[in-house]
């Protein structure tokens, strides 16, 4: 089997580029390691204190994003680094090439319950005039991204990564500590008849969404002429490594309870390195009112609706939209 490096080299990612993502991933197998030793190492749990959204912090939140940041800041490849749980952008090597963006720890309420949870990262271009400090720098929109993936901690601990030239799966092969290409050039089905959606939300979404969820829900009998099926995995990690495997849909749409929030994924590190990942599978990525990719940020902790998967399944939900 195809080793990481090789499927990069291949790519055409440049050498600084591999190397970063190599230090990042080795971030992410300890992480693995930590997930992995659960109640035995004392880390399930929440700690006492709350990230910049007002979120609860869990143990393995804190610890994941410490081992990347250390390992990031000290690699010399970063000039700066953005994460969900960091407040402020972090300042790491001004001579540094690359900002990467991530959330360390996605979905870390399913820890306590043994369930998935990734880490999600996208890495774009570091101008030469940025000083490391400065966030503006992270506000180019997703198309600027030269690298986006997660790793998946679940069964086995899995890659999906882009750099622009497909979407490939990788899976970690403990033996040896590398990981190995199990799925080149993953296609997304155009089709599917499988949804995800936090249905509780229902009453606080627009009027479109909530007709395209109800025609979906009426299945055989209704409109779309056929029965859908439900998954949500409450890590959204989760849910979009299945739409890759399998085809699907998932959505965070657009919700009126805040207009400071028009939705709860944050577009540098959750929705666009998604967005990359399901454009390069052959499927699509939508906030309701655009690309996703395209959406040019003014802060850093950002929230966007978010549209993602199967292409002709986000095009029905987004006639709906077209329609309003
Ligand atoms: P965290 O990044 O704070 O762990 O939140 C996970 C998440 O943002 C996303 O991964 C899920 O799709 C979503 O929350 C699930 O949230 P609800 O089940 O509460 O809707």
């Amino acid at each position: 089997m195809k080793r990481l490096n090789s499927q990069l080299q291949e790519d055409g990612a440049p050498l600084e580029l591999i190397l970063l993502i190599r230090t990042l991933l080795a971030g992410c197998k300890e992480i693995a390691f930590r997930v992995s030793q659960g109640a035995l190492a004392g880390v399930l749990g929440s700690t006492l204190s709350e990230n910049v959204q007002g979120e609860t912090q869990k143990k393995l939140d804190v610890i994941s994003n410490q081992i990347l940041k250390d390992i990031l800041s000290e690699s010399g490849y970063v000039k700066a680094i953005s994460s969900e749980e960091e407040d402020d952008v972090v300042p790491c090597n001004p001579d540094g090439n690359y900002l990467v963006s991530f959330d360390p720890l996605d979905g870390s309420s399913n820890t306590d319950i043994n369930s998935l949870i990734g880490t999600i990262f996208s890495i774009a271009h570091a101008p030469q005039w940025m000083k490391p400090d400065d966030p503006s720098a992270f506000l180019q929109p997703g198309t600027q991204m030269v690298a986006a993936g997660y790793v998946l901690y679940g069964p086995s601990t899995m890659l999906a990564m882009t750099t622009g030239k497909g979407t490939h799966l990788y899976t970690l092969d403990k033996t040896h500590g590398g990981f190995l290409l199990t799925k080149a050039n993953v296609h997304v089905p155009e089709q599917t008849s499988e949804f995800a959606i936090n249905a509780s939300n229902q009453r606080h979404w627009e009027p479109e969404m909530q007709s395209y969820i109800g025609d979906l829900l009426a299945g055989k009998d209704g409109p779309r002429g056929k029965d859908y099926n439900m998954r949500w995995v409450a890590a959204m990690v989760g849910d979009i490594h299945r739409v890759l495997c399998r085809g699907g849909i998932f959505m965070y749409p657009y919700d009126k309870r805040d207009p400071g929030k028009p939705g709860k994924l944050r577009l540098l590190y959750e929705a666009n390195p998604m967005a990359f990942l399901m454009e390069q599978a052959g499927g699509l990525a939508n906030t309701g009112t655009g690309r996703i990719m395209e959406v040019m940020p003014t802060e850093i902790h950002q929230r966007v609706p978010v549209l993602l998967g199967s292409k002709e399944e986000v095009e029905a939900c987004l006639g709906y939209h077209n329609q309003a």
